[in-house]
């Protein structure tokens, strides 16, 4: 099979203002030092990195009113939809570094916006043990890494849900969340209520991943652009200890090869979301490197050729 690689751009937002543990704003240049810009020109990919994003500095304070840092993170994800849906324009393919997972805010509202404009299916992959569809009053922390998939269908507060415009981003049938296995209460009853495709850890142990893969998949055309967020917690931390908030029972090295494989093949993946990486929290930077070795699978890394 002939691939044509992508245009791709690299993207830095180094924050954590959406976190409960500070670190994650080191996440682009641990990925730099990793070597993901060398590893992705390797496998003949055309690759510009744009730097780092500006923005608030983390003030670290209490949660207002169920949010932490809510000012903070509106301004992050101005700066990363620009970014983002300005690559999009380009044709390139925007690979955001975090940074904590309240970035996928802005880059997954670009992306939606991009889809509408130019009249693209938008699927959003979601890999993280949390399904992040918080709400400031159910949430445990005030923590907006927690929220972006609600804010992204509209649930949250206007300054992050009307961020691209009137509507809200998407839909929640628009999203496939896999590996979850720590969803708070109340979260789990607004999951119900909205009809999210959550393939769980029991989900995944009980019909294998490549099945998963295939339902989070199915209806993927030539008309889809394909979004991964892709949380590195969402990785058991036995082999990903480098993140914030670790959740053991996660996909173990080979699954986790598999899902970026089967995304790879499905030759649809248009945007990419590398978020949560804490560099402070690693050992040697073992966590960005494996980051890295699954980022080459997604770009069509293979032990063999297949057809
Ligand atoms: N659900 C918890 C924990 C959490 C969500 N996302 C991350 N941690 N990374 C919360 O605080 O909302
Ligand atoms: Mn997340
Ligand atoms: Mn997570």
């Amino acid at each position: 099979m002939s691939r044509t690689y992508p245009l791709v751009s690299l993207i830095g937002a180094p924050t954590d203002v959406g976190a409960g543990h500070r670190g994650a704003r080191l996440g682009p240049e641990a990925l730099r030092i990793a070597g993901l810009g060398e590893a992705l020109v390797a496998r003949g990919v055309d690759v510009v990195d744009r730097g780092n994003l500006d923005g608030p500095r983390n003030p670290w304070q209490k949660p207002v009113a169920g949010y932490r840092h809510l000012a903070e993170v509106v301004a992050w994800n101005r700066a990363v939809m620009d970014a983002v849906g300005a690559e999009l324009r380009v044709g390139r393919l925007p690979i955001l570094l975090g940074g904590d997972h309240c970035l996928g805010l802005g880059s997954i509202t670009a992306v939606a916006r991009y889809c509408r404009d130019t009249g693209k299916q938008l699927r959003v992959l979601w890999l993280d043990a949390h399904a992040d569809f918080n709400t400031s009053q159910v949430t445990p922390s005030g923590n907006i890494h927690g929220m972006p998939v609600s804010c992204l269908c509209g649930i949250g507060p206007e300054e992050l849900t009307r961020l691209g415009g009137d509507a809200p981003a998407m839909r929640p049938d628009e999203i496939r969340q896999i590996g979850i296995r720590s969803v708070d209460p109340g979260e789990k009853q607004l999951i119900q209520q909205h009809g999210l495709d959550v393939y769980d850890m029991r989900y995944i142990d009980e019909i294998g991943m490549r099945r998963v893969m295939e339902e989070a998949l199915e209806g993927v055309d030539e008309n889809t652009h394909l979004h991964v967020s892709f949380d590195v917690d969402f990785l058991d931390p036995s082999i990903a200890p480098g993140v914030g908030t670790t959740v053991p029972g996660g996909p173990n090295y080979r699954e986790a090869q598999l899902v970026m494989e089967m995304i790879a093949d499905s030759g649809r993946m248009g945007s990419l979301d590398i978020v949560e990486l804490n560099p402070i929290l690693d050992k040697r930077n073992r966590t960005a490197k494996l980051a890295v070795d699954l980022v080459e699978s997604l770009f069509g890394k293979s032990t063999l050729m297949r057809d």
